[in-house]
């Protein structure tokens, strides 16, 4: 049942689906080629190991869980340019879109578990290529991870995945022959970021020539998270609803709470900021594909440590699937008769 209701000052509509039941096909990414360090492969495991299908399903989702996907070696990976392992990361980004779209085809809202963040690339292209019309995208992150093959400063496909995917940026991305099957299928538009605080300053150039929509952490001081998220629906539904992908980063979070990550960035988001976003953007209704990338345990110095980045990485993933703080309970509960 659609219940529609004037859910904001700034005058939009939410449409509020009363859904107590997620479809979440879970796709598991152990890919760790678009950066240098080891152990991000190990992300989608040990968040499983959190008891995530568990807690969705306690939640009133159903969940499939489509496994992890197998990444070939690719010998002889030498570099394009300064893009490093292109042939590593055209590959699994190509399984990865693939598995992404069939999961949409098949009903369920993707949740792509990582690895590192190279793989928006797959998992928005597929699911861009699953859905009729355009999508939107928010991109939780403390990196705007839009570098170009040209202005990569490391090589690191993790910090380009974006500039792979926009439309208005093709004319500055060089060929790469194993990113050839990567159609841009985002407008500038249809982008917003939230978090940012560690932004090279050609990405930011970037980020100003295509007039990309951005609430850094200077944004979140400044407006707090509320309105944030707020006028980042009011952007993004201003002209059409689209489906939204919500591609987050674990290092959005402050390093203090999520330190089993690869490139960590202090001033982040709070536990409650990172899950409000999740709330939030499930109200809309419109959530249609998830990523939850760059939980690295080989990171963390501590078990404590890994264990509090798992456990926030979990819990704003039962955020985007309808976990509220208010609580929950089932549709159709009754209470006991004495
Ligand atoms: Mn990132």
């Amino acid at each position: 049942v659609a219940i529609m209701r004037s859910a904001s000052r700034m005058g939009y509509t939410l449409s509020v689906f009363k859904r107590d039941h997620h479809s979440v096909g879970i796709i598991g990414a152990p890919f760790s080629k678009g950066q240098p360090r080891g152990g991000v492969e190990k992300g989608p495991n040990v968040i499983r190991s959190a008891g995530l299908a568990d807690k969705l399903k306690a939640q009133g989702c159903s969940v499939k869980d489509y496994g992890n996907l197998c990444f070939e070696e690719v010998p002889g990976d030498e570099p394009v340019g300064r893009v490093k392992r292109p042939g590593a990361v055209g590959s699994a980004n190509q399984r990865l879109a693939h598995a992404v779209y069939t999961a949409k085809t098949e009903g369920h809202t993707p949740l792509m578990l990582g690895g590192d963040h190279s793989l928006a690339i797959g998992s928005i292209h597929g699911h861009a290529a699953a859905i009729p019309g355009d999508l939107s995208v928010v991109w939780v992150d403390a990196h705007a991870d839009i570098n170009t093959p040209l202005t990569t400063p490391t090589g690191n496909v993790h910090g380009q995945s974006m500039s792979y995917l926009i439309r208005e940026l093709q004319s500055k991305i060089p060929v790469i022959p194993q990113f050839s099957w990567i159609k841009p299928c985002v407008s500038a538009k249809d982008i917003v970021y939230i978090g940012l605080r560690d932004v090279d300053p050609e990405e930011h150039y970037i980020l100003k020539y295509l007039g990309i929509k951005v609430f850094s952490m200077t944004e979140v001081d400044g407006l707090g998270i509320a309105r944030v998220m707020e006028e980042t629906c009011d952007y993004l539904f201003s002209h059409v609803k689209k489906p939204i992908h919500l591609s987050y980063d674990i290092d959005a979070i402050d390093p203090s709470l999520t330190p089993a990550t690869g490139t960590p960035a202090v001033g982040g988001l709070t536990y409650r900021e990172g899950v409000y976003i999740t709330e939030h953007i499930c109200q809309t209704g419109l959530l249609s594909a998830v990523d939850l990338v760059e939980v690295n345990p080989q990171q963390g110095t501590t078990e404590a440590q890994v264990q509090s980045t798992v456990d926030i990485a979990v819990d704003v993933l039962l955020g985007c699937f309808g976990r509220r703080r208010a609580g929950n309970h089932p549709a159709d509960y009754c209470l006991p008769e004495p």
